[in-house]
């Protein structure tokens, strides 16, 4: 996908349930991705090269998702000067505070953004924002996303005020 803008990699396939509000959020605001499964430890070149080459292939942003220790966002962020932005995944023994310390916890250098833990969807959301501060088109879907979030608000507000009020 040569004109992909936001790359996003996952540290093992077993990430992509937890993953894919990203890109769901990238469809509805027309932003073109790619998805790769690539490991931190076990096939860091992989890796390397991914990041290396990430800004020759048109990306604007890379999207990591890991959990456990959660390298991968920081190796990556190691290997090229685009933003980063980390998902700490949930799952395993520290139910994914292990990955969201490993993420925001990066010694200073090198950079990385983080979400919360399992938080796939403003992690596509800030790969928006990151690449409509210069395009905007982007800009322009970001905006409309938030008022029709906003509209969703005041129809719940008003469904559970006619329901559950006692005036
Ligand atoms: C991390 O280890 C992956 O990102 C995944 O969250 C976790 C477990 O990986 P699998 O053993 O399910 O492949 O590197």
């Amino acid at each position: 996908m040569a004109d992909a803008r936001v790359l996003v990699i996952m540290g093992s396939d077993s990430d992509l349930e937890q993953l894919k509000p990203a890109w769901e959020v990238l469809d509805q605001l027309g932003i073109r991705y790619e998805v790769r499964v690539a490991s931190a430890h076990r096939t860091p070149e992989r890796v390397r090269e991914l990041a290396l080459g990430a800004r020759n292939a048109g990306f604007g942003v890379v999207i990591a998702a890991a959990g456990g220790a959660a390298h991968l966002a920081g190796v990556v962020a190691a290997h090229t000067t685009l933003p980063v932005v980390a998902v700490p995944i949930a799952g395993g023994t520290l139910g994914g505070v292990d990955a969201l310390l490993s993420s925001v916890q990066m010694p200073p250098g090198i950079p990385l953004a983080s979400v919360g833990v399992a938080g796939a969807r403003n992690a596509g959301l800030y790969a928006a924002a990151i690449l409509g501060a210069n395009d905007p088109r982007i800009a322009g879907e970001l905006e409309r996303y938030r008022r029709e979030q906003s509209a969703r608000v005041d129809a719940a507000d008003e469904r559970v005020r006619t329901t559950h009020s006692k005036t």
